[in-house]
């Protein structure tokens, strides 16, 4: 996701997370702001760019070998690869935050359980569909930057901080309320005691979505194309539901590690 989709995915777990778990994490980031889980929620992306920091650069996605849209599913043998991938690193930076308590694997943690929800972001085709041009209202984008950035957008019509505060008030709302209320109760939440299942679970159900909704038709049909019609009428939803299941997904996982349970 760009900024917003992580910032959003951030606070609609502070919204969602115990008075316990607020206070952990803004003891560990030394921040005492509300904005202090949507603030670090990128910081994963700046940090691969640096020249320490590229290590970390496979640790955003997991490249499943699959053949959407006749088939999709991952496989963490075949998939993660020796480098690492999303799985791996939620599962180390997952224990290191339950034994060190430091700000860096907290940071990782945060952005990474955002990223597995990005349904590119657990799919090998095109790099992800980075190889794949499509157009936005006219304007070029790669399919990755579509679904990460360019739909965000265009749903919320904005690109900070406050957008991403306004948008997941929204969704918090949905959640709480007749639209993900019910849903929720099902939603696949994950323990701590088996790191590796969960989030197998949360990147295979996100990867269903590439059959069904990212390459519904393959990538042919989307090569060059307009997307703002219906192939967007069929994301929104789609983007919507990622971004609240991800946001309680994040509050039940830092739980889990603020109050040393499983
Ligand atoms: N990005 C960038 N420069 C940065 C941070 C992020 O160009 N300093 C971009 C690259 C990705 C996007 O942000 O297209 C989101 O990154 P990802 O979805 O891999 O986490
Ligand atoms: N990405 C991905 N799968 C890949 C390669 C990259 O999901 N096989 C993601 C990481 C970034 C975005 O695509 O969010 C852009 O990657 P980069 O900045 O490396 O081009
Ligand atoms: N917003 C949203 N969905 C929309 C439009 C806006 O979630 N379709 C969110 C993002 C904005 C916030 O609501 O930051 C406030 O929107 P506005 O500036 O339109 O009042
Ligand atoms: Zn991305
Ligand atoms: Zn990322």
């Amino acid at each position: 996701w760009g900024t917003v989709g992580h910032a959003t995915v951030a606070y609609i777990a502070s919204g969602l997370m115990k008075p316990e778990t607020t206070a952990y994490c803004k003891q560990v980031l030394g921040d005492s702001s509300d904005d202090f889980i949507g603030s670090i929620a990128s910081w994963a992306d700046s940090y691969r760019y640096e020249a320490g920091g590229a290590f970390s650069s496979p640790f955003h996605y997991i490249d499943a070998l699959d053949n959407p849209p006749y088939s999709c599913d991952v496989n963490f043998e075949r998939d993660c690869t020796e480098e690492g991938c999303i799985v791996s690193a939620i599962m180390n930076y997952t224990n290191i935050q339950r034994t060190q308590h430091e700000p860096s694997s907290l940071k990782f943690v945060v952005h990474f359980l955002g990223d597995i929800h990005q349904p590119l972001h657990d799919e090998n085709y095109g790099a992800g569909g980075n190889n794949i041009t499509v157009l936005v209202d006219g304007v070029t984008w790669k399919l990755h930057a579509a679904w990460d950035t360019a739909f965000i957008t265009k749903i919320t019509g904005g690109t900070n901080l406050a957008t991403a505060k306004g948008f997941a008030t929204r969704l918090l709302a949905n959640i709480k309320s007749d639209v993900y209320a019910t849903a929720s109760k099902k939603w696949f939440r994950g323990s701590l005691a088996d790191t590796e299942t969960a989030a197998m679970i949360w990147a295979s159900q996100t990867n269903d979505l590439v059959c069904t909704h990212v390459l519904p038709e393959g990538p042919i049909a989307i090569e060059g194309k307009e997307l703002n019609g219906t192939y967007y009428q069929n994301a929104v939803p789609v983007l919507e539901l990622q971004m609240a299941k991800a946001g309680w997904r994040l509050a039940a996982w830092l739980d889990l590690i603020a109050t040393g349970s499983t």
